[in-house]
């Protein structure tokens, strides 16, 4: 995955530079790559081939790196850390981090549209379709909207699940989706796919928001408890913490349950989810 986002990213010699090499530096050397790791997943679940898949799992990367760090700019997040390195905004300037996300968002969908991905364009199209929405204001920048707009007040466990399926489990429910349409699957395994990747995107969430509260700023690689130092509502502020952990178990094992009639090749995808829940980092 290194591999194929350092060269799908423009050379830091090309001009301008400058802007070359904040996005590289955005992108590379750190992170997850849970998502990536279940576009292949997903895509091995639906019988395709590696080089439709790293594309794919490219164009989510950037979508979700552009996320970062506009979320870490001084008029969102504030954060001086970010996958164990100064945030773009501190190691450039506000103006290029603001860049740097515009780019890799255009990136994205230029990859998405740049090479043949599924068995027809009405499919690829269809593939454009769902990170645009997946990223969007009825996505991920929904999401976040909401969560900027929550800061300081007491939300109901649906809102606040409502805020996460936007801000952190679409883009997740798209990396899974993405996939698996680079392959050919029925819907009725496409709707089960589905009920997976929301479970293991809401997952994510809880698992993030009792890290924040119980892990060290070294371990993540980014501020620990931000959430409760800026008075975010978060599962962990409603729930308590073992609570928290006991939910993310029961969408673990309902994530689990959703690839029963999988069979081995959905080896990986339960894998992640395992990791997605039971991650220290
Ligand atoms: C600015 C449009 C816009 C959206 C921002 C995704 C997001 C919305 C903000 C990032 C901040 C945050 C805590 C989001 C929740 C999702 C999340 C836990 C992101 C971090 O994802 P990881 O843990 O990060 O996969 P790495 O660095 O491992 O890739």
């Amino acid at each position: 995955m290194e591999q194929v986002l350092a060269r799908t990213l423009p050379a830091a010699e090309i001009v301008p530079q400058r802007l070359h090499a904040a996005m590289r530096y955005a992108v590379l050397g750190g992170g997850k790559r849970v998502r990536p790791l279940l576009v292949f997943a997903a895509g091995e679940v639906a019988g395709t081939h590696a080089d439709r898949l790293e594309i794919a799992a490219a164009a989510v990367e950037m979508i979700h790196a552009y996320s970062l760090v506009h979320d870490d700019l001084p008029c969102m997040d504030d954060d001086v850390l970010r996958r164990g390195k100064p945030t773009v905004h501190v190691e450039f300037d506000e103006a290029t981090a603001l860049l740097v996300g515009d780019s890799l968002q255009s990136l994205a969908f230029q990859l998405l549209a740049q090479y043949p991905l599924a068995h027809d364009a009405h499919k690829q199209l269809e593939m454009v379709t769902l990170l645009a929405v997946a990223a969007g204001s009825r996505g991920m920048a929904g999401g976040q909207a909401i969560d900027l707009a929550s800061v300081g007040k007491t939300l109901s466990l649906p809102e606040l699940e409502l805020m996460h399926i936007h801000k952190t489990g679409a883009l997740i429910r798209a990396a899974v989706m993405l996939g698996a349409l680079c392959g050919e699957l029925s819907a009725a395994k496409m709707a089960k796919l589905d009920h997976f990747a929301k479970c293991i995107g809401l997952a994510f969430q809880v698992v993030d928001d009792v890290l924040d509260a119980e892990a060290s700023t070294a371990t993540l690689g980014k501020t620990a408890g931000k959430d409760a130092q800026q008075n975010k509502p978060t599962y962990v502020s409603l729930l308590g913490v073992a609570q928290a952990k006991a939910l993310a178990e029961r969408l673990r094992q309902d994530a689990q349950d959703a690839l029963d009639g999988f069979g081995a090749k959905a080896q990986r995808l339960r894998a992640l989810a395992d990791f997605i829940v039971l991650r220290s980092f």
